[in-house]
């Protein structure tokens, strides 16, 4: 035991022997080992960081950006590679001291709470028994299995007392595990607060009632407890399994050891290696022992594996850059988790398929549970993005376990409900007049299977009566074609979705239906419309750019991490303009890399039409920026510009930051940005200037537009209807003014005045 502890013991009510037992204790020194963030995209310079680094600690098997630890005897030799890198943390070993610290000084309270600190396996599995005996209706013990040198697998069921037709053996169930990876302590921890959560919010809180009702929640807080225990009494940073691989090396990476596409891309045949694949499919008795029970219990409806670190939601594939065929049921569970994990701390997790948001990886647990197992698998990277690693502080628990439970919760409901609406293309909120909306509805029962009957969608315009009208079913089972018809500037549609599950429960999509429906309003034509389907004149490059890579282009986008894969949904086409296709799988592929790169419209007439305000004349786009993906996440931004002398100078609409990982659509004012002209242009900057700064830029659907409908009745626009516009009509069509060819038919006769006496007295 380390000098430090000692004092920390001395006058405590803790005996040293017993301390002992729940303090970590390492047979190895890391004093002056730093971790670094390195950029290593070369494979030869890759090679070299990782011969020379202890461990790499993303498990990164390629190129690219790779936290390392390295040795105070190897550092000259690392700054002689010549890598752009920064300082993650200057001692390793100071960070293990002050957990050590930490962990003992907790148990020293006699009063300290169980998630202030971190716990070693007989800990959590008291806790285990203690939560299984403060709620002995809620929940039951599992037994998962035994571990290679005998230690039992263990986990808690939750979920709802038995109630009339819904009995408890017959719910859906969604297991949650922690600590396939031995050092990953925030896993479990996370784990065991799912179980205190849920279990004593069950009757308090609405929804984890709802859920608790209609699902069973299984936690397995220790899959690998022999690695776990390794790292409390050996070496904290130990990640495998225990096996003795009998060439004098240790331990199976049992997140390459799972039976599905096992041996691929990603896990190597190296025993020495941390993401060693064991010696053929399920070698190992934690993987056997997990995936027979869940093979056990087919009610198990989706499954997410939790590890650290890196703030990742990740699903399937992550053998293969394929999309799987639930593509749309992930893309929307993994938007509502990052959108609810981000809720109470504002805290990022990138989501997104495994295989191109992380890296290659076979023979991990998502694509067994998904492909061998037919639950909704996901791979989940807990905190931090690197300042700690796997030496999370322990204050970070409970917050890691609030925004974790409102991102399971999610999934919770989905898997509670008895059917699910997805809409891949977005909902459409307005339409311009004279033009209909078409986009697509999933729907899904039981997690993820296609139903065969297509939904209804009711419509209505304005307060007028619903009218059903059955979607058009697609080539892809559970997708549909919905189409709401054209209408006319400023009516608004109301509309809303039915469809009957399985089990002859009707859902309606939002909740509440013809009561809460959703509202597509009318907007007037555009002066001015691109949705860069075709080339209509727009500069991709300036004479002042300097990136070297992924400048300004027009085409569709492709899929990374921080690029999206197709272009504004809520617009027409494919096209839109994107910050580059090079081929590629990983987050930085498609990316700005040194400098700026600059789009420019061509020049439009910023000026109303006599009788329109200045202030009506509106500019929309859609943008997308993403810059929280790479080693130095939100170092970028972009200024969009707005010039009214044709580019001369140019005054800022905006300065993006913001990571939406969506299509945003931006509307302004364009006379409160600059006096309005003739020679109006608007440009995109879009820059890399941070080292290591992924940097993605898209525009689509760009607009200039009034924003109120046209009132024909109002002749002089004055924005009044009333006897004055009479007046002007007749002074024109005494006049024969082309004006007064109210009916547009190049003739102005006494039809014209039909129609404007009509007009004016429907008003506006
Ligand atoms: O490499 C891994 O196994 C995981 N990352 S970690 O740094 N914690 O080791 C990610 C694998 C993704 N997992 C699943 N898709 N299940
Ligand atoms: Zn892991």
């Amino acid at each position: 035991m380390r000098s430090v502890l000692a004092t920390l013991v001395f006058g405590s009510t803790i005996s040293t022997a017993a301390l002992a037992q729940v303090v970590p204790t390492s047979t190895v020194d890391y004093t002056g080992h730093k971790l670094v963030r390195v950029e290593a995209n070369r494979i030869r310079d890759f090679q070299a960081l990782n011969l020379l680094a202890v461990s790499l600690w993303n498990c990164n098997q390629g190129p690219g950006i790779n936290d390392a630890q390295i040795s105070p005897d190897k550092w000259q030799a690392f700054l002689d590679l010549n890598l752009p890198y920064s300082i993650m943390m200057e001692d390793v070993e100071v960070k293990l001291r002050q957990e050590r610290d930490q962990i003992a000084l907790a148990h020293m309270q006699r009063d300290a709470a169980w998630f202030t600190t971190y716990h070693n396996l007989d800990e959590i599995n008291a806790k285990l028994d203690a939560d299984l005996l403060a709620n002995p209706t809620l929940t039951r013990s599992l037994t998962i299995g035994n571990s290679l040198q005998n230690r039992t697998i263990r986990g808690i069921a939750i979920s709802a007392p038995d109630q009339p037709g819904n009995p408890r053996n017959l719910r859906p169930q969604i297991i949650f595990n922690g600590c396939q990876h031995a050092r990953e302590w925030i896993s479990p921890a996370t784990i065991m607060y799912f179980s205190e959560q849920l279990a004593t919010q069950y009757s308090t809180n609405a929804r984890i009632t709802n859920i608790l009702n209609n699902v069973e929640i299984l936690l397995v807080p220790v899959v690998n407890p022999d690695g776990y225990v390794w790292t409390w009494t050996n070496l904290r940073l130990w990640r495998k399994n225990r096996r003795d691989n009998g060439d004098g090396t240790i331990g199976v990476d049992t997140n390459r050891n799972w039976g599905y596409q096992w041996g691929g891309e990603g896990a190597s045949t190296d025993p020495n290696n941390d993401t060693y694949r064991g010696t053929g499919p399920f070698s190992e008795p934690e993987t056997q022992a997990l995936s027979n029970f869940i093979l056990a219990n087919p009610r198990i409806k989706a499954h997410i594996d939790f590890h650290s670190y890196s703030q990742l939601i990740l699903s399937p594939w992550a053998y293969t850059a394929s999309l799987p065929a639930d593509a749309m049921v992930f893309d929307t569970l993994n938007a509502k988790m990052a959108a609810a994990v981000r809720a109470p701390f504002n805290m990022t997790y990138v989501a997104g398929p495994t295989y191109t948001t992380i890296y290659p990886a076979s023979g991990a647990s998502g694509d067994w549970s998904y492909g061998a197992a037919n639950a909704l698998g996901f791979g989940w990277e807990l905190r931090d993005t690197g300042t700690n690693g796997f030496i999370l502080p322990a204050d970070q628990i409970i917050p890691t376990g609030i925004e974790n439970l409102a991102a399971i919760l999610e999934l919770g409901d989905w898997i509670a409900q008895p059917l699910n609406f997805t809409f891949p293309d977005g909902l459409p909120t307005q339409a311009i007049a004279g033009n209909p909306s078409t986009f697509r509805v999933g729907v899904v029962s039981g997690g993820s299977t296609p139903i065969a009957t297509p939904p209804t969608m009711f419509t209505r315009d304005g307060s007028g009566t619903w009218i059903p009208a059955a979607l058009i079913p697609t080539a892809s089972p559970g997708i549909f074609n919905a189409t709401i018809s054209a209408s006319t500037c400023g009516e608004n549609i109301d509309y809303y979705f039915e469809a009957t599950a399985a089990n002859t429960a009707v859902v309606q999509s939002p909740v509440g239906g013809a009561t809460a429906p959703n509202i597509r309003i009318t907007t007037p034509v555009p002066v001015y419309s691109d949705n860069f389907e075709t080339n209509t004149g727009w500069s991709y490059a300036s004479a002042s750019d300097t990136a070297t890579l992924g400048r300004w282009e027009r085409a569709v986008p492709q899929a990374t991490a921080a690029q999206p894969g197709n272009d504004n949904p809520l617009g027409t086409g494919t096209l839109c303009a994107i910050t580059d296709s090079r081929a590629g799988t990983g987050v930085g592929s498609y990316d700005i890399d040194g400098g700026t790169t600059t789009l420019t419209s061509p020049t439009f007439d910023g000026r109303p039409p006599s009788g329109t305000p200045a202030s009506e004349m509106k500019l929309s786009y859609a943008r997308w920026y993403s810059n929280n993906a790479g080693g130095a996440p939100n170092a970028d931004s972009m200024p969009i510009e707005l010039s009214n002398n044709g580019g001369t100078t140019w005054t800022q609409i905006e300065l993006v930051t913001e990571n939406a990982n969506a299509w945003v659509t931006r509307t302004w004012t364009l006379n409160s940005i600059l006096p309005l002209t003739a020679n109006m242009k608007v440009r995109f900057v879009a820059r890399d200037l941070a080292t290591g700064s992924v940097v993605e830029a898209g525009v689509d659907d760009f607009r200039i537009f009034f924003d109120t409908c046209p009132c024909p009745a109002d002749f002089n626009g004055d924005t009044i209807v009333d006897f004055f516009d009479y007046l002007d009509f007749v002074d024109s069509f005494s006049a024969n003014s082309p004006s007064a060819d109210f009916n547009n038919d190049s003739i102005i006769d006494f039809f014209d005045y039909l129609d404007f006496v009509d007009a004016f007295s429907v008003g506006c």
